[in-house]
């Protein structure tokens, strides 16, 4: 078949054409998908992904728009929040009773004694890391900052894919976490000379292994209220 040679150049061009995308400025900065997923290549949902600059190229200024980390129902809204380097984050308390915000985690170790409302003062996160907050009231209330030095960052879907926009040539380090990682640190991807949206990253999530916790039959259900 004839045609086939001239389908395979067009479909080469248009890879070079998403390479060079990749490598030009911001302008044209090109779209980068990150795949998470545990060791057995299940999906992970709600996972960060984020990339680190490992050359001394140009990265997008850090966004410092105020965040918020709320308490609704006694649980922190949102479960994950990601907070670029230096950003404040406040901590309204929605519900009618009072909460007692903690972290002792080493990217920064605070306190927000027993309150209601919205404490007068945001909280500023100066160094990357992953933040774990408790409330001293409520001992199973957590939630989790994951502060980056990247103004590159997204969520993964219910497929365990995240699209990174506007990226920047490189070259970049793909990062990961996700709250029922063993570890407090993000693990390591993969590093990509320039991003290309052709392409998707991948990187590994060593997931805790969970307790089956196994259900009361359905007939005894009610006994539980
Ligand atoms: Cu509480």
């Amino acid at each position: 078949m004839t045609g086939l040679p001239p389908v395979r150049a067009w479909v080469a061009s248009l890879c070079v054409l998403a390479v060079l995308q990749g490598q030009s400025t911001d302008v044209h900065a090109a779209s980068l998908s990150v795949l998470a997923s545990d060791p057995a290549g299940k999906p992970v949902e709600g996972a960060v992904v984020f990339l680190e600059a490992t050359g001394d190229q140009a990265t997008p200024a850090l966004p410092q728009s105020k965040l918020v980390m709320d308490q609704i129902d006694k649980r922190f809204v949102p479960r994950v929040l990601v907070v670029p380097v230096g950003a404040l984050v406040s901590f309204p308390n929605s519900d009618n009773i009072r909460h007692h915000v903690y972290s002792f985690s080493d990217a920064l170790r605070f306190e927000l004694p027993l309150y209601a409302g919205t404490p007068a003062e945001p909280v500023r996160f100066p160094q990357a890391g992953v933040v774990t907050l408790g409330c001293n009231i409520h001992d199973w209330m957590r939630g989790y900052l994951v502060v980056v030095p990247t103004a590159l960052f997204a969520l993964t879907g219910a497929d365990g894919i995240a699209r990174i926009e506007a990226v920047p040539a490189g070259p970049w380090r793909v990062m990961g976490w996700h709250p029922d990682v063993a570890d407090q640190s993000p693990a390591m991807g993969p590093e990509l000379i320039s991003a290309d949206a052709a392409m998707t990253a991948a990187v590994t999530l060593e997931l805790k292994r969970k307790l089956q916790i196994r259900r009361a039959p359905a007939a005894r259900a009610a006994d539980r209220y």
